[in-house]
């Protein structure tokens, strides 16, 4: 007589490492760039600044980071606005620029060990000898990414340990063995080459065929993998990463998605590194893929930050495990759905991330997500080989809590006392545990940040900074262009220290940057507001610049943003248009305006009439303006031209 009954499936899993262990671990990471996605982050007060910092990197406290990857910037829109160069032009180098130097040294101060990984998303026009392409001349293009990695060390004692080629674009091939080749030559052969940062073909069958390519790359990135990886990259023998994932909103769902990829990336596709794409909100809400980073801290106005979901969710993995760590083979699925991964130092400790995410709880913004079942189970897990003899192991634990109560991440529980090896666990859905022989974790924590407040009303900025902590003035977020803080040296006059857009040439792409320099600021919510500033031209009769209204749009869709734009020209004109493109005009005229000369813009707009001024006097009015009804203020030039701001201000109602 067999009597089976099982009200609630119990199944046994093994742990064990006698018939070897499986891939080498390589991180956890977080992605800044591609781009501005730190942007507003510099401009949080301290202490602020330093805690959201310590949510993300501090060891032992928070997201735990292991890894760090950030654009090299390539003066172009890449998602968020454009991130500087190092070499806006051909003799020019400067490796103070932007943010992620800081945001590397910020990172390196608290994780000595990060992982450092540098990628183009764009490079200045001048690396394509003007040609929208970055590998007509490869020589050019390796020497200018060799710079970066020789400047991070030279400048800000970084070590570079990863580079990529082009970030989601085409690779090619005689490119990456001449980067192998110039980085050796510079004595960078530590430095390892990441590709291709796409999918996971053509790169693999590339790798396959082709042995000097192979011997350049080792790693093959792949981006938004789904878990998954494909026959050809586990037959190059290269370590798999995804070196681009996540992106979406950090909401509980967001969390889940993130909990569920983090475990079946290895799990599914053998992947040993995942990098979510961003590793912090930190750009205005409502520009492309708002909240698509491990936490939020777009507010540095009000120095409001949002702990969210994913940084317990990274902790779960990042505070019990190091890069160098094993995965054991003994990693897989749970009968009534979810996972389980188990890595190993090798020298006694475990760490078991069990997730048991349903399917509506865990999408990500992409690949679309196959139908699965997860429901409650009891799981018994025996320790075999070297992990027999673990008498205890600490448990952490989230619970996404979506239908009832508020969830509670990364809770410890009292440690679990093993008899004979192995423990059970009662799982629900939407749950991640970690079972480890750690020690050492924590759940940091600071007093609440100030409450979350809109943007000014009233905005000045000046620029009179004599030194600048970094290249960008507060708050301006350049969508087309670069916008740096500049002085005229040898001019004694009221304008010595400006804002200067120093691009003179289209940038080679990653998105459709728009043919006009414009960097957005404020509310996205203003309406009625007058916003005025010092404009002076540098580009004699075809030269151009324009204050701006209720901008629209920015990151890919820059090319199409509407709003109120007030222009003048160097040849004496003046515009008003509907949008940056200039197409639709909704007033013009003679305006007497020059180039080297300073004026003053004034543009003011009320319900559905817009009117100017030029040097404190009227120069048109009631301009009809039906939409947009609201958006950013802006700065901009009419072409990739030099051209300088000053004595910027905004009132808003
Ligand atoms: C990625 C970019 O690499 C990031 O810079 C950022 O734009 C991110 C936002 O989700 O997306 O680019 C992708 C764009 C489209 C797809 C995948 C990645 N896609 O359609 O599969
Ligand atoms: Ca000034």
């Amino acid at each position: 007589l067999t009597l089976t009954l099982r009200l609630c499936s119990a199944e046994t899993y093994v742990l064990d490492d006698k018939n070897g262990l499986g891939r080498v671990f390589d991180g956890i990471g977080g992605l800044s760039g591609g781009g501005a996605t730190s942007r507003l982050l510099v401009n949080y007060d301290e202490p602020y600044r330093s805690q959201i910092l310590d949510y993300l990197f501090k060891p032992n406290f928070g997201a735990s980071l292991h890894i760090l990857k950030v654009e090299i910037g390539g003066d172009a829109q890449t998602t968020d606005g454009t991130e500087p160069s190092h070499m806006h032009y051909e003799d020019d180098e400067n490796y103070f620029r932007g943010y992620e130097w800081w945001l590397m040294k910020e990172a390196k101060k608290r994780n000595p060990n990060i992982t450092l990984i540098g990628l183009p998303w764009a490079f200045p026009g001048w690396v394509g000898r003007g040609k929208n392409w970055p590998f007509d001349f490869p020589d050019i293009t390796a020497a200018y990414v060799v710079n970066w990695i020789l400047g991070a060390k030279q400048h800000h004692d970084l070590d570079i340990q990863y580079v990529g080629i082009w970030n989601e674009r085409n690779f090619d091939s005689k490119y990456v063995k001449l980067l192998r080749y110039t980085l050796d030559k510079q004595g960078l052969e530590n430095v390892r080459i990441i590709a291709s940062d796409n999918q996971w073909e053509p790169i693999s069958l590339y790798v396959l065929q082709d042995p000097e390519l192979s011997a350049a790359v080792d790693v093959l990135g792949a981006h938004y993998p789904g878990t998954n990886t494909v026959l050809d990259a586990l037959k190059t023998q290269k370590a798999l990463w995804s070196s681009e994932d996540y992106s979406t909103v950090n909401d509980k769902v967001g969390g889940g998605c993130w909990a569920r990829i983090l475990n079946q990336n290895y799990v599914n596709g053998l992947m040993t590194a995942t990098i979510s794409w961003n590793l912090i909100a930190s750009y205005y809400d409502d520009l492309p893929f708002g909240r698509d980073g491990l936490m939020t801290a777009e507010e540095p106005w009000s120095n409001n930050y949002v702990v969210e979901s994913p940084i317990w969710i990274t902790a779960h993995t990042t505070q019990f495990t190091q890069p160098g760590w094993t995965y054991l083979q003994t990693v897989g699925h749970l009968v009534q759905g979810g996972s389980y991964v188990a890595l190993t130092d090798g020298k006694g400790n475990l760490t078991v991330v069990i997730e048991t995410m349903t399917h509506d709880h865990s999408v990500c913004i992409r690949p679309p997500l196959l139908p699965f079942n997860v429901t409650a189970q009891n799981a018994t897990f025996h320790l075999k080989g070297s992990f027999a003899s673990i008498k205890e192991l600490q448990i952490w634990r989230s619970q996404f809590n979506f239908q009832s109560k508020k969830p509670v991440f990364f809770e410890k529980l009292s440690p679990l006392t093993l008899l004979d090896g192995s423990f059970s666990l009662e799982l629900h859905e939407d749950e991640v545990y970690t079972m480890t022989t750690m020690k050492t974790g924590l759940k940091g924590s600071f007093p609440d940040p100030p409450p979350s407040s809109r943007f000014p009303k009233v905005y000045k900025d000046d620029f009179n900074n004599k030194n600048p902590p970094f290249s960008e003035a507060p708050n301006f977020a350049d969508q087309t262009g670069v916008f740096e803080y500049y002085q005229n040296v040898s001019d004694p006059g009221p304008h010595v220290f400006t804002l200067r857009q120093i691009l003179t040439q289209i940038p080679i792409t990653w998105a459709a940057d728009a043919d006009q320099a414009i960097s957005v600021v404020g509310d996205y919510e203003w309406q009625n507001l007058t916003v005025s500033c010092d404009v002076f031209m540098e580009k004699v009769k075809t030269g151009g610049v324009f204050i701006a209204a209720r901008v629209d749009k920015g990151g890919q869709s820059i090319r199409s943003a509407r709003g109120v734009f007030y222009w003048v020209f160097a040849d004496g004109t003046y515009k008003v248009t509907n949008d940056l493109a200039g197409r639709t005009v909704l007033a013009e005229g003679q305006s007497g305006t020059h180039a080297y000369r300073w004026h003053t813009l004034t543009l003011t707009v009320q319900g559905q009439y817009a009117s100017g001024f030029l040097n404190g006097y009227p120069l048109w009015k009631n301009a009809v303006v039906l939409a947009p009804k609201h958006g950013w203020a802006a700065i901009g030039t009419n072409s990739y031209e030099l051209a300088q701001f000053d004595n910027f201000a905004v009132e808003a109602e």
